[in-house]
């Protein structure tokens, strides 16, 4: 496929209540959307980058940056045979995984309307429906927490996450599991803990969670290593696993037993494959994190949740969770036994709403064979 066209544009969308991680407060969310044409198809993607370089080092303005000085003047008016291979022509691009992914997949979108099946079984999904979970914001106290939990539990979600820091955890823990005695529970720190903290983590043995996501630092594979062989919890690794290496070392150290893949953090539906494949060959379940994503970027997670290795339910939930209204439609609904099914149309298989889309846009900015638009 030649792509033709590509378009960046950024929409600010406000979460319908500020969610609070380790590392701060979001509400409004700055999402770069990338539109990628070719020979009359539009694929879309999404650029997961938060705002600011506190879950990984990139942000909304260095995506911007990287696509539009390196990414699209690489991709634009070349002939590709499939949307697997835009990972090695921006070989010589170092980083910026969320960048590329949200190219990339774009690319996977088109390729996918193109052969006219839907994107999940182009990336070769095999599940034909997904199990959901959620992930809920630090609170002011366990009591709130526990109220919350109830309320997703009775929307019938699989499986409850908690985000803990320092001075929320063990407390809040033990109010959710004393209220909850079976449900499914983990807990995420976002890099929020050191090594020191050891003696303090394993506090959190006794609540038989299904694992602790990220409780050290972002780019530390090592010390989680020393970690989990010192507590029972099993420990899942989110922001240091970037590609299949990655995962390969953390699992040969034992550094975790669970990975989380999100696509913008491994650049793509190819880089979510690797990291998918390397699990799966060596028993490590996997699931599907969250970016709290438009509607665009959900789609894509719906498709990469139905690899045969997405065995535990993934951060994947309803649009209406986070939005007063999602940029596609139908919006991503969750049924009562806390599923999602994949898409039956071509593609990743949403309409997208291109009006709402327009009044969402604060920039733009297009690439098409050899000229640049800005519009
Ligand atoms: O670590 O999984 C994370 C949100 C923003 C940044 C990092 C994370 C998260 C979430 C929310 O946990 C997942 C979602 O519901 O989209
Ligand atoms: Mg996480």
């Amino acid at each position: 496929m030649k792509v033709e066209r590509i378009n960046l544009r950024e929409i600010r969308m406000r979460l319908r209540a500020p969610f609070e991680t380790s590392f701060g407060v979001t509400q409004e969310r700055r999402i770069l959307l990338v539109e990628a044409n070719s020979e009359g198809v539009t694929g879309w993607g999404e650029i997961t980058a938060l705002e600011s370089p506190s879950f990984n080092s990139e942000t909304t303005e260095t995506a911007w940056h990287v696509v539009s000085d390196f990414i699209a003047p690489m991709v634009v008016g070349r002939e590709i045979n499939h949307a697997s291979d835009v990972a090695a022509l921006l070989g010589g691009i170092r980083g910026h995984l969320m960048a590329k992914a949200g190219v990339e997949n774009a690319l996977w979108d088109v390729e996918a309307q193109r052969k006219e099946i839907p994107l999940w079984r182009l990336v070769g999904g095999t599940r034909g429906e997904i199990a959901c979970g959620v992930s809920l914001g630090i609170r002011p106290d366990p009591g709130s927490l526990a109220e919350k939990v109830a309320q997703e539990v009775s929307a019938g979600y699989q499986r409850i996450k908690l985000k803990i820091k320092p001075g929320k955890d063990v407390e809040f823990v033990a109010a959710v599991r004393k209220r909850f005695p079976n449900i499914m529970l983990s807990v995420d720190a976002n890099s929020a803990y050191s090594l020191y903290d050891l003696d303090h983590l394993r506090q959190l043995d006794p609540f038989d969670l299904l694992m602790m996501e990220q409780p050290l630092a972002w780019d530390d594979i090592y010390s989680h290593a020393r970690l989990q062989s010192g507590i029972r919890t099993a420990i899942c690794l989110d922001e240091c696993i970037n590609n299949g290496r990655d995962a390969e070392t953390a699992i040969e150290l034992g550094a975790c037993k669970i990975i989380n893949i999100k696509l913008g953090r491994v650049g793509g539906h190819s880089g979510a494959r690797r990291v998918h494949d390397v699990c799966l060959e060596r028993g490590v379940p996997v699931w599907c994190g969250g970016m709290l994503e438009s509607g665009i970027g959900r789609a894509h997670n719906i498709a990469m949740s139905t690899l045969p290795g997405f065995s535990l339910p993934g951060d994947v939930s309803a649009s209406s969770r986070y939005w007063s209204e999602d940029i596609i439609e139908p919006e991503v609904q969750v049924r009562a036994n806390g599923t999602i099914s994949a898409p039956q149309g071509s593609g990743f298989g949403f309409a997208v709403k291109r009006d709402l889309i327009e009044r969402l846009t604060v920039r733009s900015e297009g690439w098409s064979s050899n000229v640049t638009v800005n519009v």
